[in-house]
């Protein structure tokens, strides 16, 4: 069957679905834009075991992924992903966001985890530009799937302003996914 390719436009912490990505820092301690936004509406176990990984791991490197539980979130567990500042293009921003798709989406297979939303990664406090980025997410999801063919069933890009929100549009258009 298909991977369901969709798009919306609203608050990533609302949305029911098996997992949600968070674009997190190397501390994985919370922070403004989504990443504020789910610790805040998912309360403070997420936060409990991010300090538990952070124990282990030391830092979250940019590109990795790891996982916790969701806490009060409609949605059943969270990735938290570090996605690269942006600096210019040079310091392999492009394959670093690359891998934090790819990372979250072999995460959620390893969970037995089948539906997954993106936000806008980097895109925002990280300054990565958006229209680069939106590529950069629909090209690596759709290779990603292609290449792990029957493990995902939906993957929803969540843009939060009209501006990601038209380029996804005319992105996905010209896409086969
Ligand atoms: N739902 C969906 N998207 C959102 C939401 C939301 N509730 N809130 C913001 N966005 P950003 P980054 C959009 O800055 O660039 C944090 O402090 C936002 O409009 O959240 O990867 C972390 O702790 C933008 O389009 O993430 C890190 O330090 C997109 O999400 C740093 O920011 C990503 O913006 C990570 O920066």
């Amino acid at each position: 069957m298909a991977t369901k390719v969709t798009l919306k436009i609203g608050d990533l912490t609302k949305i029911s679905i098996d997992v949600i990505v968070n674009a997190a820092n190397a501390s994985l301690m919370g922070g403004g834009g989504v990443d504020g936004a789910i610790h805040k509406a998912g309360g403070s176990t997420i936060l409990a075991e991010c300090i538990q990984i952070i124990s282990k791991i030391g830092s979250c490197q940019t590109g990795q992924a790891v996982i916790t539980n969701a806490g009060n979130l409609p949605c059943k567990k969270v990735i938290h992903t570090v996605g690269p500042v942006w600096r210019g293009g040079t310091q392999n921003e492009h394959k670093l966001l690359a891998t934090c798709y790819q990372n979250s989406m072999a995460l959620a297979i390893e969970n037995n985890l089948s539906s997954i939303a993106f936000p806008t990664i980097s895109t925002g406090i990280y300054h990565f530009p958006k229209k680069e980025a939106a590529r950069l997410a629909v090209d690596t999801v759709s290779n990603f799937l292609n290449e792990n063919p029957g493990k995902i069933k939906e993957v929803v890009f969540v843009c939060f302003d009209e501006e990601n929100l038209t380029l996804y549009q005319q992105i996905l258009a010209t896409q086969k996914m």
